[in-house]
């Protein structure tokens, strides 16, 4: 009923099954590939099964997508906009099943799920606005007389959008819908751990008014499919959030692919760290480092990765750390009580494990979270702290709740910054700092996307503060900012000799 309380609806969700596939031409297919779905907390529960798209499948959901583009570019803006933002409202009214799937699809907590869904909406209504405001009209471009110009705005064609697991709601919908409201059809390829989630969000797209040919969904099982869809001549863009080194295969697929040369815009890793100098709060850096670095089990491209502190203030961090570290609880995403969900999977979890292990021969150990008989059933990975030497350790990003901390001296500021920016990552920066001289020194000569001052340094907000990084980090633009769309449009100049016209209607105004 409308007044259940959204907890006991959520825990309605919980006991559901989901099984989903492909959906083409706004039709959920099966297939005869097909696989269960495990909750990543309680890996024995399974909690649906998921239909694998097959090669007949993507060819079909390419060339409907194609076929459709025309009509969908030449939907008014406004129109487009409409339906995004009816989508908006549905994923608000479907709050608690999308909040019960981040639960046992992608193991988030609640605080981490109604976050997603709400980032989600954002996208949404941002990029509805954002295509009204650059789609819907032409730009006049004033120039000699006896001939009129103007510049437009439309889609390229059919845009690939390859999403990660970790934002499963919020990056997917994020790219999906900044395609759409472009002017392209898209096709949308998640994360294969994530398939149910991409899936529910395609089908209440569907019933906000997207039709079915302009959006097809096609989960894939492995990389193949990937490079396949990539490699085909009628993709006119991809959209990509994911690691580097995939990034790299993507550029060289579509450098080595027949067919037009088209954009890539890619959302990648970083090294993440935080420079605090001894003007620094240290309760509030504390918090700003736990939130920054275990939240999300630190399964956040912006999440804190290395945290520098300068060594006057350095013994007092670490053991307000330590305290702050004993009390996380690691458990059930679902309970309120849970500050720290599973990671996505047996092989994340596996890799981080083998890092925290090498750590533990290679660098002290500060603090480790301890793990339960409640944590056994799931892919768990504690919370853990390091002391490391130089950042040149880390030979790549770790994707989860590992922290790595370096004291240095006030005199050695440059060599930090020189050193961060040595790994050609540059995605955020936290500065702790009650000098302002300092913080501004940091923040200018960093290189990072998105720098923050004196608080933690994720969950940027969608049109507030534009997200994406620099170098090894990504393309840009910036998601959730005003110069996204752009990068998915193509732009038509149109000259007209008026002169021509004008000679025309004379000669018949004459008769
Ligand atoms: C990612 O983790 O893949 O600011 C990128 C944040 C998020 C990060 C998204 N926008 O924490």
């Amino acid at each position: 009923s409308i007044n259940q309380p959204f907890e006991e609806k959520v825990q309605s969700f919980l006991c559901k099954q989901w099984t989903k596939g492909p959906i083409v031409d706004g039709k959920l297919l099966e297939t005869d590939d097909i696989s269960d779905i495990n909750n990543p907390f309680q890996t024995s529960d399974v909690i649906g099964q998921i239909h694998w798209s097959d090669d007949e499948i993507i060819q079909q959901a390419i060339a409907s997508a194609r076929d459709f583009f025309p009509e969908w570019n030449n939907t008014p803006a406004g129109n487009r906009a409409r339906a995004l933002e009816k989508l908006a409202d549905l994923l608000e009214d479907n709050r608690e099943e999308l909040v019960a799937l981040c639960h046992k699809e992608a193991g988030k907590t609640i605080h981490d799920a109604i976050d997603e869904i709400r980032e989600a909406v954002d996208f949404c209504r941002y990029y509805a606005i954002q295509a009204r405001e650059k789609f819907s009209d032409v730009m006049v471009m004033p120039g000699p007389t006896g001939e009129s110009n103007e510049l437009r705005l439309c889609g390229r064609g059919v845009f690939l959008c390859i999403s990660p697991w970790n934002f499963p709601l919020a990056i997917f919908l994020g790219q999906v819908t900044a395609a759409l409201a472009a002017g392209n059809t898209a096709i949308a390829k998640p994360a294969e751990q994530t398939s149910l989630i991409a899936a529910r969000a395609i089908e209440l797209m569907l019933e906000a008014g997207v039709p079915g040919q302009a959006i097809q969904l096609l989960p894939c099982e492995g990389s193949k499919a990937g490079s396949a869809l990539v490699s085909h001549p009628d993709i006119a863009g991809v959209a990509f959030t994911g690691s580097t080194e995939t990034a790299r295969l993507i550029n060289q697929t579509l450098a080595n692919r027949s067919g037009p040369i088209i954009p890539l815009i890619a959302e990648t890793g970083g090294q993440n760290a935080m420079i605090v100098d001894s003007t620094a709060l240290p309760e509030q850096v504390v918090n700003d480092v736990v939130k920054s670095a275990f939240g999300s089990a630190g399964q956040r491209c912006s999440a804190l990765r290395v945290l520098y502190v300068q060594e006057d203030i350095a013994d007092r961090i670490i053991e307000l750390l330590q305290g702050a570290m004993k009390e996380l609880v690691l458990g059930d995403p679902s309970q309120h009580s849970t500050d720290i969900g599973p990671v996505i999977d047996e092989r994340a979890r596996k890799g981080l494990m083998a890092h925290i292990r090498r750590m533990k021969k290679d660098a002290t150990l500060v603090a480790e979270c301890s793990l339960t008989s409640q944590t056994d059933m799931g892919h768990f990975v504690p919370p853990t702290a390091f002391e490391i030497r130089t950042i040149g350790q880390l030979e790549k990003e770790h994707f989860g709740p590992i922290l790595h901390i370096i004291r240095y001296k006030a005199k050695e500021l440059d060599k930090v910054i020189e050193e961060i920016n040595s790994t050609g990552f540059g995605l955020t920066l936290g500065v702790h700092s009650r000098n302002e001289v300092t913080s501004t020194r940091i923040q200018q000569s960093v290189h990072a996307g998105n720098a923050y001052i004196n608080r933690n340094q994720i969950g940027a907000v969608v049109g507030v503060q534009p997200f994406g990084g620099q170098g090894l980090s990504g393309t840009g633009p910036k998601a959730g900012g005003p110069h996204y769309l752009y990068r998915f449009a193509t732009e038509k100049t149109l000259t007209v000799n008026t002169t021509a016209v004008g000679g025309n209607a004379t000669l018949l105004s004459l008769g």
